[in-house]
């Protein structure tokens, strides 16, 4: 029988079968997938095969993912703990005021899911609480990144219903992130309280720090909708990314640097004839979005 990860511990499992039970599960064996060091072999969003003939159900096959989101693993250095497979879209809620969200932890946050092909959501909350000035601010940072590709949606949570957030979720699977008290609970409660009500149990039960390691969950808006909370998950990982590589997932980079001088080997900091440096001046490359490269390259917040 097929089924979904909804939601994984480390040694058991809760898969919902194709009889749209949820039953939990072990694994059998042990299991290796190609090409990742990781430190769990099954992640929330993994398609799986299992074997539920007798009381204790047993995964028995993991089947091929589509995409997946690692972090680094906190036990070992060199290794990835995979928080999710499988997404459709990542979307990180981020307010410009109280909390303010930094462009440096948006901008990483796009990164590390351009890196895994993953398309990309920012929900800019609290409008409510913006003077003419700051909505002028977010407008032109809405601007930079539609440019490139990225999804943005402008709300406040408490007095707007939440419509165009429940197109955008509608028949996917999204990865849902971003600061504590940007609003994520507030916007689920308009779209789902059954859900919101279960992700706001699980993220008060780890911010009590009661448990260090922190497991994303999946809940199921209705049968093809389904959100991926990942509570006391800041960091998403650009494991084995080399400083070279890491303009390829700068969208608005990506194109400009083959005519940098120095080819596959410039880093876009200070070489001669850079094409991206040159952009950035000519303002064709946001300095914010730049700030975000520079500090990402020179390895500035890789350990926030
Ligand atoms: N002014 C304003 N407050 C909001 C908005 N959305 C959420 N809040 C408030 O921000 C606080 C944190 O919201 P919550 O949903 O718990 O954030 P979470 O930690 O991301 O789940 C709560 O007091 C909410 O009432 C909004 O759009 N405008
Ligand atoms: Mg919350
Ligand atoms: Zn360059």
């Amino acid at each position: 029988m097929k089924g979904l990860v909804m939601r994984s511990t480390g040694s058991w499992y809760n898969v919902l079968t194709e009889n749209n039970t949820v039953i939990t599960a072990r694994m059998r064996g042990k299991f290796r997938l190609e090409g990742i060091k990781e430190t769990n072999p099954v992640a929330v969003g993994d398609r799986v095969v299992v074997d539920a003939e007798n009381n204790e159900a047993t995964i028995t096959e993991i089947l091929d993912r589509e995409n997946y989101m690692v972090r680094q693993s906190v036990k070992k250095a060199n290794q990835a703990h995979v928080i999710a497979a499988n997404i459709d879209q990542a979307m990180i809620v981020a307010t410009l005021k109280l909390p303010r969200t930094s462009m440096g932890f948006i901008d990483r946050f796009l990164v590390a899911a351009e890196s895994f092909r993953i398309p990309q959501v920012v929900v800019f909350n609290k409008k409510d609480l913006l003077s003419e000035s700051e909505l002028a601010e977010q407008a032109e940072l809405i601007d930079t990144y539609k440019k490139i590709g990225v999804t943005c949606i402008e709300t406040s949570a408490l007095n707007e219903s939440q419509q165009q957030v429940r197109d955008l979720l509608e028949g996917k699977v999204t990865l849902l992130s971003g600061h504590s008290g940007v609003g994520k609970s507030t916007l689920l409660n308009k779209i789902s309280p059954e859900a919101a009500q279960k992700t706001s149990e699980i993220s008060d039960y780890s911010e009590k720090g009661t448990h260090t390691t922190t497991f994303a969950e999946m809940f199921r808006l209705n049968d093809k909708t389904f959100i991926i909370d990942t509570p006391g998950i800041k960091e998403f990982g650009l494991i084995d990314m080399s400083r070279e590589e890491l303009s390829d997932y700068f969208p608005e980079m990506r194109d400009v640097r083959l005519n940098c001088k120095f080819g596959a080997r410039c880093l876009h900091l200070n070489e001669p004839k850079c094409a991206v440096l040159n952009a950035v001046e000519k303002g064709e490359i946001a300095q914010s979005r730049y700030a975000s490269y520079y500090s990402m390259v020179m390895g500035e917040d890789n350990r926030k």
